[in-house]
């Protein structure tokens, strides 16, 4: 699924990377300004050639998600809220967009909540043929965190972790990474945790995000990650220049 020799690569630009967590819809300018120099680096290079971007809530998503009572799970049918939400997501996009075509790399929108679904059951359907089609044409399609349409639920949340996952599987990605702000996973001595390979191991030391963060922090991302057939790695900003160049970078997660 793939129209480049380095085949593709899925990454996640978590919300705590590109925005303030902990002021409600502020931007962390200087951080996406550090991840879209290392995009178009990384892109220029030849380092990457297909290109998919999702970028998490951080306090855009996540502030309104929290104050209308949604999550993964439980859906609202208020229509306000579901355009407060997505609506956040779409600012937070502009921003993301507006910084990768500064520097010439040719992001495009794609927004979940207009294409994905959930079936009774919650199980997520993301149609993919838009994503490919984009990826062959040499776009770089940019996703997000969104609000998705819930069969019983009115809409409910999906996550940047679930699209990520739903991503890589599909195209079948060679890397996958999610750049947060930590370098990677940490144990309790605070050192970073070099490789996962089952949940169970590092349970006892993921604990709860801080921030308001309705899709569940770090425990959430790992089991996300493990989930998939191919290699994923968690990371800092630090790293992600070196995850482009394929080289290892914070936590390993492969089960
Ligand atoms: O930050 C959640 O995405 P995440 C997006 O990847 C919303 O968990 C709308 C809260």
């Amino acid at each position: 699924m793939t129209s480049s020799g380095t085949g593709t690569t899925v990454v996640k630009l978590g919300g705590s990377v590109v925005t303030d967590k902990d002021r409600d819809e502020t931007l962390d300018a200087d951080s996406l300004e550090t991840a879209a120099d290392a995009v178009a680096t990384a892109l220029g290079s030849g380092d990457v050639e297909d290109l998919v971007i999702v970028h998490g809530g951080g306090s855009f998503g996540h502030v309104h998600a929290s104050e209308h009572g949604v999550s993964t799970t439980d859906g609202t049918h208020d229509v306000g809220a579901v355009h407060a939400i997505h609506g956040a997501m779409k600012t937070l996009d502009e921003f993301v967009l507006q910084r990768l075509l500064e520097r010439d790399v040719p992001a495009v929108p794609v927004h979940p909540f207009s294409v994905a679904s959930r079936d009774a059951e919650g199980r997520l359907d993301l149609p993919t043929a838009p994503v490919e089609t984009m990826l062959a044409e040499g776009f770089v399609p940019v996703l997000h965190g969104d609000v998705v349409s819930h069969r019983g639920e009115g809409v409910t949340i999906v996550s940047g972790d679930e699209l990520i996952v739903e991503l890589a599987t599909a195209l079948e990605a060679e890397r996958v990474g999610l750049c947060s702000t930590v370098p990677g996973v940490l144990d309790d001595t605070g050192d970073v945790i070099e490789r996962i390979e089952d949940y169970a191991d590092v349970e006892a030391v993921l604990g709860t995000s801080e921030s308001t963060d309705v899709t569940g922090g770090m425990a959430a991302k790992v089991q996300a990650l493990l989930a998939l057939e191919s290699r994923a790695s968690i990371f800092g900003l630090e790293s992600l220049p070196a995850f482009f160049r394929g080289e290892g970078a914070g936590t390993t997660i492969e089960s």
